[in-house]
């Protein structure tokens, strides 16, 4: 009796874990591009490395300096306002000294930066043909948190090295 009794908890308790997650997806954003491979639009992915999850990274190099990314209006994630953004990516390039960075963007509807935040490859890529993780952690000021402006995270290559990214996650707080 007890046996089923604490089985009865734990299908109950897997479940609500469940549903407050699937709640959550609006604040939570999570990227591996194998599932988006080869659809239009989407001529920045690779699979000439192997991905740090699966075949498919996307890649970024003088052709391609802006990587495909996350864009959404603040409004659009919660109804509520956004206090925080952590955003992490893994990157890849076969020769360290790769100019560009993985970046955070506010902007507002004049097309304005409210929030810029660029990591660059050389701060956190210290070994050639590895995958690295590196986390923008930070907080929305004030004037940058009206619901009407676009938020913005993604890989800008100002170089001719190739880098790439691969899970890319980013996780928004109320
Ligand atoms: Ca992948």
């Amino acid at each position: 009796m007890l046996k089923k009794l604490s089985l009865t908890i734990l299908i109950l308790s897997v479940l609500t874990h469940c549903t407050r997650r699937h709640k959550a997806d609006n604040l939570h954003y999570f990227q591996d591009f194998e599932s988006i491979a080869g659809w239009f639009g989407m001529p920045a992915l690779s699979s000439d490395i192997k991905g740090h999850s699966g075949n498919y990274s996307m890649l970024t190099n003088a052709q391609l300096d802006y990587s495909p990314g996350l864009t959404r209006k603040l409004k659009e994630i919660s109804d509520k306002p956004i206090k925080k953004i952590r955003a992490s990516i893994w990157c890849y390039t076969m020769e360290k000294n790769s100019n560009g960075a993985f970046c955070v963007q506010i902007m507002n509807a004049n097309g304005e930066n409210k929030l810029w935040i660029a990591r660059p490859f050389v701060d956190f890529i210290k070994s050639e043909s590895t995958w690295t993780k590196t986390v923008i952690e930070t907080e929305i000021p004030k004037d940058a948190a009206n619901p009407e402006n676009m938020v913005k995270v993604f890989m800008w290559n100002k170089g001719t090295i190739p880098v790439y990214g691969d899970d890319v996650e980013v996780i928004f707080s109320e």
